[in-house]
């Protein structure tokens, strides 16, 4: 799809969007395990959780991989806890 002519369109609720073509992106921050927009401890004990199986990690977006090895693994909660007290950006 070539979207070299493409322009933002705002959608609201119930709006008809038939007959516009778009892409949707969704930017979701590294780490940001609950969408909040923040990487905070709970985000790590979210991490956790799925780490250590008691969260499926289907119910999680891989895009928030905080350490961005497209892997869920214990180095994300670390990262994340590295992010949450400023060691990391
Ligand atoms: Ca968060
Ligand atoms: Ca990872």
């Amino acid at each position: 799809m070539n979207c070299s002519n493409a322009e933002p369109v705002t959608v609201t609720e119930g709006q008809n969007i038939q007959d516009i073509d778009f892409m949707l992106y969704l930017n979701i921050k590294k780490g940001d395990f609950n969408f909040d927009s923040n990487v905070q401890i709970d985000d790590a004990i979210i991490c956790l959780k799925v780490v250590t199986g008691l969260i499926p990690e289907t119910n999680i977006k891989i895009d928030a991989d905080a350490d961005g090895d497209d892997r869920m693994s214990i180095a994300d909660v670390i990262y994340i806890l590295q992010m949450v007290s400023g060691l990391r950006e």
